[in-house]
């Protein structure tokens, strides 16, 4: 069944929602907005899936964090309950809960009933506008089964109970306290959501995030058992920065840190070198991820090579150097964040996560400017490690220029002459053709003679891609499975050069066997695409392809498993049929090439009975911590990565 989108109704499997029979004008736009959001929650959340569920907490939270960046709180619990709800509390000044005197109601009833009405309340000066966050608490309200708010301020303990948003009777006071601040705790709708379930990794890791970005700031994340975790980062971004290249080691003894603030903007910067050839930068606009970049990401790197390369050319220290340094050098081996908090930012880009403010940029380049010069005045050591590194970048870079005319890599790369092993496809029309690649000689032929060549082509590689996360862009050139690769992608390749318009394949498939060989095949592949292609991801054109792994045979009857489960009901099955008189064997398949022509078409890849894992990345900083942890030089972080998931592994066979 095709996923809702944002304009899906939810069938009305829902009861109506009761009605006080009291009830004015006012009320019914109040109820109005409420069936609104319940009929049309994409619209408010993005989906009614995982991403949707966990935004509520998000929202909860945000409004917490809004009560931090003015300077009233310190502290946020989280906690996800046995019962499947969740509570948030912080220490702010509490939602008001006094009468508003035209509408006659609390305060408190209008946060959590008018939707839209958070905006028009003084909520602090940051709030963020843009994207999905800030539709408010209403919207969860009106999404939860029920939510229960408690207030702690001016000596006493308010509360109110809604039910599907509606409030079951006004705020009242139920006691004392000299507490001051806001309890949360709501019950997502299962009439509403497809998952119900809270993840608490997911849960985590953006808590962890929040901590990291405002370091005054600690949060605790309970789960359903009791245990807690505390996130507090007195270091702030400094700290996230190290936790980001945790797996990977620092030229610098530590990372860089900017802190700034000029008219209503707050610029924080820390950025630090290490010895990969990667650049991480992960940018912030109101603890919002601007995957998009934007106005502040541009400020960042124009101060960053105009310091640098000034400070170098002023300290003579390019003397031996015989080529001009360019933007990129800087880039190589560079971790940083940027973290602005900006008073009406204004989100543009596809997905609403590209800052478009014009001041923010010179803002940004202004403070990054002066406070990273006076740093390298005081610092010169460090200056020289990082000038160093940028020089090491430049060389490279024109190393790899004499080896791509050495070896006329434009003809290689950039031609239209395709590799001789591709098996290619005889139509022309990119969407409807597919790219297979597939490990090794013998399934690459089974799959040449298996498939549909009118759209699908065959691309075999030979044995093990090299592992890019170690290789720097001259020597990922040299190998030649990566350049078929490029090749027959048609893309072209590097910063400047590759483009998603060249393509000439709506899917690329990844078909590897289901054994260890064929997960470490699958995952340099996948980290190939990640570091170097990583549009095509974000386009929705990798995928994995799903061959079964075991056959179940009895007598005639033939029927194919994917996993362990499905391998056992279907022989269950099949001896309840004959009566337990069946004689069963189950074939495992361990290689693609166990498989004949007819079986792999049949089960894997023809699109009427296939099924694909399309490849997408969720959360940008976690594959890479994820990457860098697999691929990278570290042997520690990888052990302790590969024991602590090894039980999400169902298909390891060694
Ligand atoms: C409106 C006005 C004021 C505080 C808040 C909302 C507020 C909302 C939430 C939501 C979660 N925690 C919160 N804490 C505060 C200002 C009230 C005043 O001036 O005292």
């Amino acid at each position: 069944m095709p996923e809702a989108d944002i304009n899906t109704p939810i069938p009305s499997t829902q009861p109506a929602i009761p009605v006080p029979s009291t009830y004015g004008a006012n009320n019914i736009q109040v109820l109005d907005g409420i069936e609104h959001v319940r009929m049309r929650p994409a619209m408010y959340i993005g989906d009614i899936h995982s991403r949707g569920l966990h935004h509520l907490v998000y929202e909860i939270v945000d409004n917490s964090i809004d009560e931090t960046l003015g300077g009233f709180n310190d502290y946020i619990f989280v906690s996800l309950n046995p019962d499947g709800s969740v509570t948030v509390i912080d220490r702010g000044r509490g939602i008001p809960v006094d009468i508003h005197p035209e509408k006659g109601k609390s305060a408190l009833e209008l946060v959590m009933t008018v939707i839209g009405a958070g905006g028009k309340f003084d909520k602090g000066a940051y709030k963020v506008s843009g994207g999905l966050h800030g539709v408010g608490a209403s919207v969860v309200n009106a999404l939860s089964e029920w939510c229960e708010v408690e207030v702690y301020r001016d000596g006493k303990v308010y509360f109110q109970r809604f039910e599907r948003g509606v409030p079951q009777g006004d705020v009242k006071a139920i006691g004392s306290s000299d507490q001051r601040g806001t309890k949360t705790t709501f019950m997502p709708d299962h009439l509403i959501f497809k998952i119900t379930e809270f993840r608490k990794d997911i849960i985590v890791d953006r808590m962890r995030e929040l901590a990291f970005l405002n370091r005054n700031l600690s949060i605790t994340v309970q789960d359903p058992q009791g245990e807690q975790e505390v996130f507090h980062f007195e270091g702030g971004l400094k700290e996230f920065v190290l936790f980001i290249d945790e797996n990977r080691i620092g030229l610098l003894k530590e990372p860089i840190y900017i802190y700034g603030e000029r008219d209503t903007t707050i610029v924080e910067i820390a950025l630090q070198y290490n010895d990969t050839y990667q650049e991480n930068v992960f940018s912030y606009v109101n603890n919002i991820n601007t995957q998009e970049g934007g106005t502040h990401v541009t400020g960042f790197r124009k101060a960053l090579t105009r310091t640098l390369n000034a400070y170098a050319q002023k300290n003579d220290l390019l003397k031996n150097l015989k080529l001009a340094l360019t933007g990129d050098d800087f880039k190589e081996g560079l971790t940083a964040v940027i973290s602005v908090k900006v008073a009406e930012p204004q989100f543009e880009g596809q997905t609403k996560t590209k800052l478009g403010n014009s001041e923010t940029q010179s803002i940004v380049e202004t403070i990054l400017n002066e406070q990273l010069s006076e740093y390298a005045e005081s610092n010169p050591n460090v200056l020289k490690v990082i000038i160093e590194k940028v020089k090491g970048a430049a060389m490279s870079r024109e190393a790899a220029r004499k080896a791509k005319e050495l070896t006329r890599r434009k003809s290689v790369l950039e031609s239209s002459g395709l590799p001789g092993k591709l098996a290619d496809c005889s139509i022309n029309d990119p969407e409807h053709c597919e790219l297979y690649i597939v490990e090794g000689d013998s399934a690459g032929g089974s799959a040449k003679q298996g498939r549909d060549r009118s759209f699908q082509a065959i691309l075999p590689l030979k044995g093990k891609i090299l592992n890019v996360e170690k290789a720097r862009l001259h020597k990922m050139l040299e190998n030649e499975e990566i350049k078929t690769i490029i090749l027959a992608l048609g893309t072209s390749f590097g910063e400047e050069e590759f483009s998603t318009e060249k393509l000439r394949y709506g899917k690329i498939i990844i078909m590897t066997d289901a054994d260890v060989d064929g997960a470490h095949i699958r995952t340099l592949l996948l980290t190939f695409f990640f570091r170097h292609m990583r549009a095509l991801i974000d386009a929705g054109r990798v995928f994995i392809a799903q061959p079964p792994l075991y056959l179940v045979k009895s007598g005639k009857e033939q029927q194919y498993a994917w996993d362990d489960d499905e391998r056992n009901s279907i022989s269950d099955s099949m001896k309840k049929m004959q009566k337990g008189k069946a004689n069963i064997h189950i074939q495992r398949y361990k290689g693609l090439g166990e498989m004949n022509p007819e079986q792999l078409w049949s089960t894997t890849m023809d699109p009427a009975h296939r099924s694909l894992l399309l490849v997408s990345v969720e959360n940008a900083m976690e594959a890479d911590h994820v990457f860098s942890t697999l691929m990278g030089d570290k042997v520690e972080p990888r052990r302790d990565f590969i024991e602590k998931n090894a039980r999400y592994v169902r298909r390891l066979d060694v």
